[in-house]
């Protein structure tokens, strides 16, 4: 129930950062439930990625956002701009910061956060900054020159130290972040998770395992399509499509004997009868489509589209 000191508040949420900061595995640790894919790659995060939390007091949406950086090519410029696309629809805006390496790297703080530091000096939104991996920093006294460095370049924020990935500080994080959303009703039910639609959740856990099966180079040249989605007395049939952007990388995705796909696709199967809550069958192919990450139409096709 509300009362006259408490309304009930409704409020979109933009996680921003760099690349590997962690806003995919914070958001999962919010929602107390995996949307978002995580891997130690940069670069996981393609998509705006949805995720609602529900409770007595608030309806929150989040925005997972590809991380910001400053490298070439088609793909990545839409990477970046979804990114700030999502932060221009947010009531605010939590920044992300890999205090795990801040602390022992001081100089990549500067380099890595350059390509954010105007955008978010300029919003008018509250801005919050999450000083994340904390657990990270064993000596604690290594802290605090990285939140001061933080609090320093985005004055107008609040600093905060968690550890998405142990959920340590995140709910002072929340706390804070929930006082400053407007007032307003629920737009979702309750058990809603996303709004992204299942099979674009199981073409991520595709591409999740492609991500921590490939090597080098190889993840940021594959994406993965849902080509066949059957539902037959209780079994889900799932074809997936992954695209690699040349013949060699083919070859590598299919691995020797077939082995890299096999992995790959038990693996996600796993991932994948979570996510339907039931038995799946998953056959994937790989299959070339020349140098796709620079090829518009396909990129649209795809949802990373300009
Ligand atoms: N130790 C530790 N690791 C973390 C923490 N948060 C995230 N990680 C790890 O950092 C890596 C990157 O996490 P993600 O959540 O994918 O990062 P992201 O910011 O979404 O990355 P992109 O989508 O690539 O921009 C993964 O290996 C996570 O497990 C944390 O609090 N502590
Ligand atoms: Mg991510």
């Amino acid at each position: 129930m509300t009362t006259q000191q408490n309304p009930f508040r409704f409020g979109t949420v933009a996680l921003l950062g760099p690349p590997n900061a962690g806003k995919s595995t914070l958001l999962n640790t919010v929602l107390g439930q995996k949307v978002a894919i995580v891997t130690p790659k940069p670069q996981t995060t393609r998509n705006q990625i949805t995720g609602i939390l529900t409770d007595e007091g608030a309806q929150i949406v989040f925005l997972d956002t590809p991380g910001v950086h400053r490298m070439k090519g088609r793909l990545n410029r839409f990477l970046n701009l979804s990114a700030w696309q999502a932060v221009e629809q947010a009531d605010a805006v939590v920044v992300l910061a890999d205090a795990g390496l801040y602390a022992k790297k001081p100089a990549l703080l500067d380099k890595e956060l350059a390509p954010l530091v105007e955008g978010v000096r300029r919003l008018a939104q509250p801005v919050f900054v999450a000083v994340n991996k904390i657990d990270q920093v064993r000596d604690k006294a290594g802290l605090l020159p990285v939140m001061q460095a933080l609090g320093a370049l985005w004055p107008q924020a609040e600093v905060f130290p968690v550890s998405a990935a142990s959920g340590q500080g995140v709910p002072e994080l929340l706390g804070a972040v929930r006082a400053v959303l407007p007032e307003g009703q629920a737009m979702f039910p309750e058990d809603q998770l996303s709004t992204l639609p299942l099979r674009f959740l199981a073409a991520e856990a595709i591409r999740e395992q492609l991500f921590l099966a490939l090597r080098q180079e190889l993840p940021y040249s594959v994406a993965v399509e849902i080509e066949q989605w059957e539902e037959i007395d209780g079994l889900t049939r799932i074809g997936g499509l992954i695209w690699v952007g040349r013949d060699s990388h083919k070859a590598m995705v299919i691995g020797k004997g077939g082995q890299t796909l096999k992995a790959v696709g038990q693996a996600a199967r796993q991932e994948l009868k979570a996510l339907v809550g039931g038995k799946v069958h998953l056959e994937l192919w790989a299959k070339v489509r020349r140098d796709w990450t620079e090829d518009p139409h396909f990129l649209r096709g795809l949802g990373l589209g300009e």
